[in-house]
């Protein structure tokens, strides 16, 4: 590393000294949140002492208030203390970065660690709501199986994926995986804003999952990923887990947001302005714009069925309250939400078409103007996943957004499509995975038609129809596509080539299942299949069958697509600076970038994907990058331990 990221967190200059860490920060994190949650359910005994609760210390209220300071004190433990709470109070700074692998384990003021902590959370957290689908096709591989040992078990199962994958993989895995790394390197930044702000973010997401973890240790949480009142009021405790889990995964990817649209106003290189900023950023600003109104929105939302519980208030209780406003409340939130998940992907679309295609990206203003429209049209949907609870005078409106949605998403198609025109395409695994995730996604996004017409939508409501959809989009569009990006900045992030046979046959693999598992999904909904139930009328049982059998094949696609990954990580050969000949900024510092990411800030002077011209390296950057270029070609060493930069 040629300069230690400690030296961020100190901007007078002044070195810190070496604190001899008496514990490590995560065992401390732990250890302090346990002190925490004690604090707060023994503050909730001592003024309520809950006639009738046993043991006294758990009930809702307690476990509440113990779960914030738990959190409280898991945020400090883990380095806030050391980052924002000691210089907050003017005491000397002791934060002094790890180096090596520990520095994945703290609170990390580097953009490439809380990056790259971000995207192994993210595919650890794929695993497990992995495996919980996995279970929930093995309950219902027959029509009367009973693998969770009771139906409170599969629906608790169905929640915890849901929110998981949404959450806890599809919010962040762009943003603050992707998010994190790549746009600071894209735009030519050293830092983002607010390093502090973006260590701390990235600790609240364990949290957060931890937290939907023990959801079945306090009863279950059977009313989905979308928690409808009144039935959440009926469920069992587990259910304020839910709501916790997703107000601290949501409030880690608001602040992520907030920290790289700051960063993009503030921080791009000299030269790059907003047109010439690359989509995939773009697309990080409209996902910043929406995160901003709409993850608020719904921690408001989460507060308020939390209170409801534990007070309790009547916001959404049938008796005084309105039931029908969580559904509004919620999908205010959760159809933006799939934009928030989306637009990143199609911005890692439309910067590997370009690449590997080898062509100036197509109608790249139209691309952005419709980012803009996607943003605003996105929050006037929301009433298309309640068509079975509004009046009728207020279904053609939502019908009518909902639809012309696709003009803009079009756009997208596209662009991808005239890069590719005439291209000299480089089939390898980040383009097979850009052209599965574009064929996914058209699947989905015309079923998405279907239940956008409203007759057509009253009958598939809630079948396996909207299942088969909705995967056809997260999965097939959004994972597909961040596979595609994982492989396609692997040399960056790692500095190593992973394996391009292996990552063939595992982007083959896990398109051919994936296909198989959800095109089967959408005929046994319009047979009759039902979501959310674990069991099912015996005449579905052969399809459901050949639906699981898929589905284990696909398990055993994305395990060959991550395991390649990491045995490459481990002991795949060096790559070459720039293997895909990119003109992107994070593509001329090296792999992996120093600690500042770039020896010097680059200089920019022309658009980026400028494909085609005569000596397509040179026009691009001034003098200056030429000649950190030059030097670090002589070693990098030289170039940065003999100076400080500041
Ligand atoms: C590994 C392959 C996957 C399989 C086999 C799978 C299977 C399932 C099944 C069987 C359900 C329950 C449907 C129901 O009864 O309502 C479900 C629900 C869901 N899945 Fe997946 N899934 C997979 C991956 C994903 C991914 C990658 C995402 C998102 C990025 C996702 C998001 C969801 C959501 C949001 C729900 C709804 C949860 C709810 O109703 O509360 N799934 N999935
Ligand atoms: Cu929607």
């Amino acid at each position: 590393m040629a300069q230690d990221s400690a030296t961020l967190a100190v901007p007078d200059g002044s070195r810190a000294t070496r604190m001899r860490a008496p514990m490590p920060p995560v065992a401390r994190g732990f250890l302090w949140a346990g002190i925490g949650f004690l604090i707060g359910t023994g503050f909730m005994f001592l003024v309520d002492r809950f006639p009738g609760s046993n043991p006294p210390f758990i009930t809702e209220p307690s476990v509440t208030v113990g779960w914030l300071l738990g959190f409280v004190g898991w945020l400090l433990g883990v380095g806030g203390y050391e980052s924002v709470v000691r210089p907050w109070l003017g005491l000397p700074n002791t934060y002094v970065a790890s180096r090596g692998w520990r520095r994945y384990f703290e609170l990390s003021l580097d953009n490439k660690v809380v990056g790259i902590q971000y995207m192994v959370g993210s595919v650890a957290t794929f695993g497990i709501a992995g495996l919980l689908a996995m279970g929930m096709r093995a309950q219902l591989m027959g029509s009367n199986n009973d693998v969770f040992g009771g139906d409170v078990w599969y629906l608790s199962a169905v929640t915890m994926h849901g929110v998981l994958m949404l959450l806890g993989v599809a919010v962040v895995g762009f943003v603050g995986g992707l998010g994190n790394y790549v746009v600071p390197l894209m735009i030519g930044a050293r830092e983002r804003m607010y390093p502090r702000l973006g260590g701390m973010a990235f600790w609240m997401y364990p949290a957060g999952v931890i937290t939907i973890l023990l959801i079945p240790m306090y009863g279950g949480s059977t009313a989905g990923l979308w928690g409808y009142e009144p039935l959440a009021a009926q469920d069992p405790s587990g259910q304020i887990f839910y709501y916790l889990g997703i107000f601290a995964m949501s409030m880690s990817s608001l602040l992520t947001s907030l920290n790289l649209l700051v960063t993009m106003i503030y921080r791009r290189a000299p030269g790059v302005t907003w047109g010439r900023m690359p989509v995939f950023a773009w697309s990080q600003v409209a996902v910043a714009i929406m995160s901003m109104i709409w993850l608020p929105e719904i921690q408001t939302g989460m507060v308020m069925g939390l209170l409801d519980r534990v007070i309790p208030t009547n916001f959404f209780n049938p008796n005084g309250g309105f039931a029908l406003a969580w559904e509004s409340l919620f999908w205010l939130f959760g159809h933006p939400e799939v934009y928030i998940v989306m637009l990143p992907a199609w911005g890692v679309w439309l910067e590997i078409t370009s690449v590997m295609s080898r062509k100036t990206l197509f109608a790249k203003k139209y691309v952005i103007t419709a980012l803009g429209f996607l943003t605003v049209l996105s929050s006037m949907v929301w009433a298309h996943h309640m068509f079975t609870s509004i009046r009728n005078s207020e279904m053609i409106p939502f019908s009518f957004f909902t639809e012309s949605v696709s003009i803009p998403t079009g756009v997208m198609f596209l662009s991808a499509l005239g890069t590719m025109w005439n291209g000299r395409i480089r089939f390898n695994t980040p383009m097979w995975y850009v052209l599965a995730s574009m064929f996914n996604f058209t699947i989905g996004g015309l079923t998405g038609f279907f239940l956008a017409d409203v007759p057509a939508n009253l009958a598939l409501h809630n079948t396996f129809f909207v299942v088969a959809h909705f995967h056809f989009t997260l999965l097939g569009g959004m994972i597909f596509a961040w596979l595609g990006a994982l492989y396609y900045w692997f040399p960056k992030i790692t500095g190593k080539m992973y394996n391009e046979r292996w990552g063939k046959i595992g982007a083959l693999l896990v398109f051919v299942f994936f296909n198989a598992t959800f095109l089967q999904m959408f005929l046994a909904g319009l047979h009759g299949m039902n979501r959310w139930v674990a069991q099912y009328p015996a005449y579905l049982a052969n399809q459901n069958l050949w639906i699981s059998i898929s589905a284990f094949l696909l398990g055993i696609g994305f395990i060959i697509a991550f395991w390649n990954m990491a045995i490459s990580w481990a002991k795949g050969k060096k790559a070459a600076e720039n293997p895909w000949d990119a003109k992107t900024l994070e593509w001329i510092t090296s792999s992996p970038p120093p600690a500042e990411n770039f020896s010097e800030i680059p200089v920019v002077t022309d658009g980026f994907y400028r494909y085609g011209a005569a000596k397509p390296e040179l026009p691009l950057f001034e003098a200056e990058t030429l000649k950190a270029l030059a030097r670090r070609q002589k070693g990098r060493k030289e170039a940065a331990a003999g100076k400080d930069e500041r």
